[in-house]
């Protein structure tokens, strides 16, 4: 299996998750954010997760998730979800990434290793979120607010490894969210949020951005 993603996707570290938490080995394909040819080749369109199993093409990543989760041995994400995380998640979305994006397309990310790829991504998520100076300037602002929301989320998180006690599929969007969070420096972070994007970080393989955090 063959995994084609960007670094810094949030939908794509869904898509990774599942393969560490399952222990399933997959290869792991960085696209350059500009490479339309590749994905367009594969399900017709420029979007990242795809997955390539068997000659066939997964797009979406929560598909991608299901698949994997099936494949071998019971179902790990067996857990109910929880509607909280869920509204908790929709509420923080906004200065998410408004803090992210720009921050995403300075950092020294795989998918950005040329000029062209970083052009193109910052051209086609300013026509969507608008520009990035503007928000970068509006940070401050931006953090405080999570910085408020966050308290609200430490809980709801009953374990390290599993938010509703057992892992299930807002596991999978939660830990995506935090990864996301952590290109962003200044966040603060409860005890048990903390804990649980380290933890989600250690059995999932994938790193957080901690270290290159803007
Ligand atoms: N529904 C899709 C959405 C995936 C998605 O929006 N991916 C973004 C990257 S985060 C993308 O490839 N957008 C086109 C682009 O960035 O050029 C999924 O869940 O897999």
């Amino acid at each position: 299996m063959k995994l084609f993603v960007y670094d810094h996707c949030p939908f794509c570290v869904k898509a990774r998750a599942i393969f560490g938490l399952k222990d399933v080995p997959f290869d792991l394909a960085i696209l350059l954010n500009d490479d339309e040819a590749t994905p367009v080749s594969m399900i017709g369109k420029k979007m990242a997760p795809i997955l390539e199993h068997d000659g066939r093409f997964i797009a979406d990543s929560m598909d991608i998730v299901a698949h994997v989760d099936g494949l071998s041995g019971t179902r790990i994400l067996s857990g109910p979800c929880n509607p909280a995380v869920a509204q908790w998640l929709t509420d923080a979305s906004e200065p998410l990434f408004r803090l992210a994006l720009p921050r995403w397309a300075s950092a020294d990310l795989e998918e950005f290793s040329t000029p062209e790829a970083r052009a193109y991504f910052t051209r086609n998520k300013e026509a969507m979120i608008g520009s990035f100076a503007v928000h970068m300037a509006a940070s401050s602002d931006y953090i405080a607010t999570l910085n408020q929301h966050l308290p609200t989320l430490a809980p709801l998180i009953l374990s390290a490894d599993g938010v509703s006690g057992e892992l299930s599929e807002t596991d999978i969007h939660l830990f995506a969210a935090l990864r996301a969070l952590s290109i962003v420096k200044g966040i603060i972070y409860p005890a048990a949020v903390d804990a649980y994007r380290i933890r989600m970080a250690q059995r999932t393989g994938i790193d957080l951005h901690d270290a290159i955090a803007i």
